[in-house]
């Protein structure tokens, strides 16, 4: 043990005779320097690039990044027995329902989406997807996806979400 004192402390005192104060300054400045740059060196995007090149999930109306999803809040009924557009079997669609629009990037168009609930059957359970943009709060709720739009139909239970295209939003 005491050889490891001993080791340490002729190397502590070495350092010290090469090291002046001022030298220690600057290497505790270039410390700071080089941690201020660290989040400016390159990173990875190679993930972010994946991302961007496999707009697969934009056109697969079972995954909830589908493009006409974009403002959807509820389980896809195209997992659940129906299509992105069409309730399942023994569902019924309901007559009132919130709208969006959703940027369709195969034809660089923005369509207005109606999105309803269908109604009549317990939860479906699948492929729950919460998305909201250009949503709006519920006392604007033609614009918002939090309510239970089954709210009109004769069997209030509600099952799963469908995007219906209603029109192509003209720009200004
Ligand atoms: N519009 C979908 C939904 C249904 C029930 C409760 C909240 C949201």
């Amino acid at each position: 043990m005491k050889s490891l004192d001993r080791l340490f402390e002729t190397s502590s005192r070495a350092l010290a005779r090469r090291t002046s104060r001022r030298s220690l300054l600057a290497l505790f400045g270039q410390a700071l320097t080089g941690a201020a740059l660290l989040p400016l060196l390159p990173v990875d995007r190679a993930s972010r690039a994946w991302a961007a090149e496999n707009k697969a999930d934009a056109n697969d109306p079972q995954s909830c990044d589908y493009w006409k999803y974009c403002a959807i809040d509820g389980f896809l009924c195209s997992c659940c027995g129906g299509s992105s557009s069409s309730c399942p079997p023994g569902a019924a669609p309901s007559p009132i329902s919130w709208v969006g629009t959703c940027h369709n990037p195969h034809d660089g168009r923005d369509y207005i989406l109606s999105y309803n609930d269908c109604c009549g059957k317990t939860s479906c359970g699948n492929c729950g997807c919460n998305r909201n943009e250009r949503e709006r709060p519920v006392y604007r709720p033609s614009r918002n996806n939090d309510l239970n739009w089954c709210m009109a139909n004769a069997d209030v239970n509600y099952h799963c979400t469908v995007s219906v295209i209603v029109g192509v939003a003209e720009k200004k």
